[in-house]
């Protein structure tokens, strides 16, 4: 199984390029360009096999951005990485066809939509016109609400049915069923228990028959267990969990931490007996 010239035979690491305008400081848009150019080709050189870029949070409370917004922040970084010679694939994080559309004429490879074709009518259209591959992420409501109460009777159950359907939805749309992968969207409509039930049932995903990508990174509930209030300062608990999924199956870590991920995945295949 290959996904934009990769072989998954390994676990990948997925770089997490955010240029959301608090990731900016405010010396204006080009300093922008240039210090997210610079953060990517760091993360190329720490070992990133592909770069996810996105110019929207998504975080809980999270609000819209505008979609002319949301392109300025993202298509001119993929063409500055292009232009200076990187290679990697790079993957747009986006839910709005016409940010994916901008971005993959700009030089991106990828879309990883956190709602599954959901958000927008024209998404799956435009993912099946590139023939590019399409990460499919679980998600419940939208960012502003999905964390007020979430439930499920059987959570693992209940992400893969509705990760069934996000597929057949998006091979009916001409959407290659070798171009897609799949994603348990850990946070996103989930309390701590459910968070944690879908990585203890992590192997359950293998029966769908397709890559898995695993976002957890940061992510609050790490916080919650290690009792690290800073979101930047909770690597040991990323790195845990990032190789509990790497054992449990999943083929890319989408990560914010790129180096510290690389080194503990080697050690990780180096004990399997494979290469890391
Ligand atoms: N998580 C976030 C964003 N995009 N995509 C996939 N496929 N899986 C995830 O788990 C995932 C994702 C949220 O994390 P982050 O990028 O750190 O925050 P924000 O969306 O606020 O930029």
């Amino acid at each position: 199984m290959t996904l934009c010239g990769l072989t998954l035979d390994r676990p990948r690491i997925m770089g997490i390029l955010n240029v959301t305008p608090d990731s900016f400081s405010d010396g204006g848009r080009l300093d922008g360009v240039a210090a997210a150019m610079a953060r990517g080709q760091a993360m190329v050189a720490e070992g990133a096999d592909i770069l996810d870029i996105g110019g929207e949070s998504t975080r809980p409370g999270a609000v819209l951005v505008p979609v002319d917004e949301e392109i300025s922040r993202t298509a001119p970084v993929i063409r500055a990485l292009r232009a200076a010679g990187v290679t990697a694939p790079i993957s747009i994080d986006t839910r709005k066809a016409a940010v994916a559309r901008a971005a993959l004429e700009a030089g991106a490879d990828m879309v990883n939509d956190v709602t599954a074709l959901r958000f927008d009518a024209d998404m799956a259209a435009v993912v099946a016109e590139a023939g590019c591959p399409v990460c499919l992420m679980h998600s419940k409501g939208d960012p502003e609400t999905m964390q007020n109460a979430p439930a499920y009777a059987d959570v693992t159950t209940e992400v893969l049915a509705h990760l069934r359907a996000a597929i057949a939805r998006a091979e009916a749309a001409g959407i290659a069923r070798d171009r897609i992968v799949v994603d348990p969207g850990i946070g996103f409509g989930k309390t701590q228990e459910h968070n944690l039930a879908l990585l203890r049932e992590l192997a359950r995903f293998g029966d769908l028959g397709l890559p898995i990508l695993l976002g957890a990174s940061r992510k609050r509930f790490i916080g919650t267990i290690t009792g690290v209030e800073v979101a930047a300062d909770r690597l040991a608990g990323s790195l845990a969990v990032a190789l509990h999924g790497a054992r449990l199956g999943a083929r890319i870590l989408r990560v914010h931490d790129v180096r510290e991920t690389k080194e503990a995945l080697a050690m990780w295949c180096a004990i399997e007996g494979e290469t890391a």
